[in-house]
């Protein structure tokens, strides 16, 4: 808990100390990461959407849709997470498509 002491020594001011009471606690929410995967012309579609079921908890449909989106657009966004949970998932991703031999990019950025 902060708090803050105003002093003058103005003459209209009578002197008295004011102390102002802080009643909100200072907690600082943790930052957000945006994870993003970024289209190629060689990882197969099958592959994203897997990854994307697998890793992102989306279900068939929207996984394909968020594929699609990739190819057409060159990237989007697939979850937003702490950055302990943001680096897992990358990490997850990379990893997977270093196995399978195949470019697939995955990146985090501060939100
Ligand atoms: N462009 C790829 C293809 O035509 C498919 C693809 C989609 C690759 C999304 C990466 O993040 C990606 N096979």
């Amino acid at each position: 808990m902060a708090f803050d002491v105003y002093l003058s020594d103005t003459p209209q001011d009578d002197g008295d100390i004011a102390v102002k009471l802080e009643t909100r606690p200072k907690t600082k929410k943790p930052p957000l990461y945006k994870v993003m995967i970024l289209n190629d012309d060689y990882t197969p579609m099958e592959f994203v959407v897997h990854v994307l079921e697998r890793f992102f908890g989306m279900n068939h449909q929207q996984s394909f849709d968020l594929m699609l989106a990739v190819h057409k657009k060159g990237l989007a966004v697939v979850g937003v997470y702490s950055h302990e949970i943001a680096e897992t998932k990358v990490t997850q991703v990379m990893d997977l498509a270093r196995q399978h031999q195949h470019p697939l990019q995955c990146t985090m950025e501060k939100e």
